[in-house]
């Protein structure tokens, strides 16, 4: 069951989420926590968000979604209000991170800005737009870098994630775009070019294993990509979360519990 809250509702959750995203660092480095859980694409599946704040909303000390809340499934106006309007009500507890879906660039090929049409009206698609514009693009917790797609080219220190500009509305700089869109590949070397188009890349091991030894970090854990659940690659140092259903996947999610990784399927 999904509700649709009314436009008045959802251009003030828009304005309100915008504020808070404005309020936060473009990297959000939190301090050490006993539990954390992480969240991979949800693609419009409201019904894994709730389940995944019914069910670890008091069990967990924070949740954090990586993005891609719209797009591809068919309720991404109930999941992505769901999601900020928990992130407005417990912001010490839920942390949102921009997606490539999170972006004018995919919305009109992938559902999401008919959706908002036709559930919202056409005018205000472009709160939306604003909103994903001012998106922080990655968190630290607990060692682990978080972020939707992974590192790019030129990213060798985490201080440069806070030096990016925002809002910018594709995004237009090349590493937040990376950051968004890479993927990652432990057969290769270096930065490939990737089969998503232009822009786009495959980090290989070596560069992410001497990104994550120069930034003292334990791996990074990233979304992204369709897996049953997760993929574990580069000594277990890249984990990719899925949390959706599409394909037949299952919908996945990671809690670090007291330093442990767990899998969960939702
Ligand atoms: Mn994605």
């Amino acid at each position: 069951m999904s509700t649709v809250n009314s436009k008045e509702e959802v251009i003030k959750l828009l304005d309100d989420a915008y504020s808070l995203f404005e309020s936060l660092p473009t990297l959000i480095e939190l301090p050490n926590k006993p539990r954390v859980l992480f969240v991979g694409d949800t693609h419009g599946a409201d019904d894994v968000t709730r389940k995944v704040f019914s069910e670890f909303s008091d069990k967990v000390d924070l949740i954090i979604f990586i993005g891609d809340y719209v797009d591809r499934g068919v309720n991404g106006v109930e999941n992505l209000t769901l999601i900020l309007s928990r992130a407005l009500q417990e912001k010490d507890k839920v942390i949102v991170l921009r997606g490539n879906h999170e972006s004018p660039l995919t919305n009109e090929y992938y559902g999401f800005k008919n959706e908002v049409s036709k559930k919202l009206g056409e005018d205000i698609y472009e709160n939306f737009v604003r909103t994903f514009s001012i998106m922080p693009l990655a968190a630290v917790v607990n060692g682990y870098f978080c972020v939707h797609g992974g590192i790019a080219r030129g990213l060798h220190s985490l201080d440069q994630v806070n030096a990016i500009q925002r809002p910018d509305v594709n995004p237009d700089n090349e590493i937040a775009f990376e950051m968004l869109w890479n993927d990652p590949r432990e057969e290769l070397d270096g930065f490939v070019p990737n089969i998503r188009g232009e822009g786009t890349y495959f980090y290989g091991k070596d560069v992410t294993l001497k990104f994550i030894e120069d930034n003292n970090l334990l791996g990074i854990i990233r979304a992204h990509e369709v897996a049953d659940g997760f993929r574990f690659e580069m000594d277990n140092k890249v984990i990719t979360v899925f949390s959706s259903r599409y394909h037949g996947m299952r919908a996945g999610a990671l809690l670090l519990n007291n330093n442990n990784l767990e899998t969960i399927f939702l």
